[in-house]
């Protein structure tokens, strides 16, 4: 990322600083029917951001711990022991982090500005087993933007049939809460190909970045 683009990400920062967080964007939000607590905005950021964001984890070393790579911002979340805790603290978020939790805010998605960001990067292929984020570790909302490609992202429920399917396009988020967020595991399964409403849509590189408020 060149100056110039820092430079627009912490002049953004400052303008929206005296927003009240809580107070609601007009957005093109829709509610995704069948699982309470389930949502999903569709171009969440531009395609100039998305690039500059792009950009911008070029400068962070990737982690090679899973068979994906990840970074981890704020606090490094321990997957052997699915915990956080201050020693896992890596400083605060960087401005630009901070300036799109603070629109997250805004939106009125979360309470609190989100303090730990997880990257993924999935390769066509690629994929995240089902889970339920950390309960004890995080709160009561986690927000996930795409970039690059989409996916779909799989909802299930534990001794249920029951599924959902959701197509995640680049640069839209989906935001667990509630039932979405404690009761129904998500999951990205690991395909080259997806089929999204009788199109297929073949998997690129897709990097998504989940936002989340640490709980100690
Ligand atoms: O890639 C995503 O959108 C989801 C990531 C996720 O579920 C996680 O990091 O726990």
């Amino acid at each position: 990322m060149t100056t110039a683009t820092l430079d627009l990400f912490s002049e953004v920062l400052e303008e929206t600083a005296s927003v009240n967080p809580g107070k609601s964007d007009a957005i093109n939000q829709q509610v995704v029917s069948g699982i309470n607590g389930l949502d999903y905005v569709p171009d969440f950021i531009t395609l100039d951001e998305e690039r500059k964001i792009l950009e911008k984890l070029e400068e962070t070393e990737w982690l090679g711990d899973l068979e994906r790579r990840v970074q981890h911002f704020g606090y490094k979340y321990n997957y052997k022991t699915r915990r956080i805790d201050e020693s896992l603290r890596v400083g605060d978020l960087p401005k630009w982090l901070i300036y799109f939790g603070e629109r997250l805010a805004r939106m009125g998605f979360f309470e609190e500005r989100p303090d730990q960001v997880i990257v993924n990067e999935y390769l066509p292929g690629q994929g995240i087993s089902a889970h339920i984020d950390c309960e004890p570790c995080f709160g009561d909302t986690v927000v996930s933007l795409s970039l690059g490609s989409g996916c779909t992202m799989d909802f299930t429920k534990a001794n249920s049939a029951d599924k959902l399917s959701l197509w995640l396009a680049p640069r839209s988020i989906v935001v667990l809460k509630s039932d979405a967020r404690y009761c129904w595991r998500h999951a990205i399964p690991k395909r080259k190909k997806d089929e999204v409403d009788g199109r297929i849509e073949v998997r690129e590189r897709r990097v998504s970045l989940t936002f989340r408020k640490v709980k100690m």
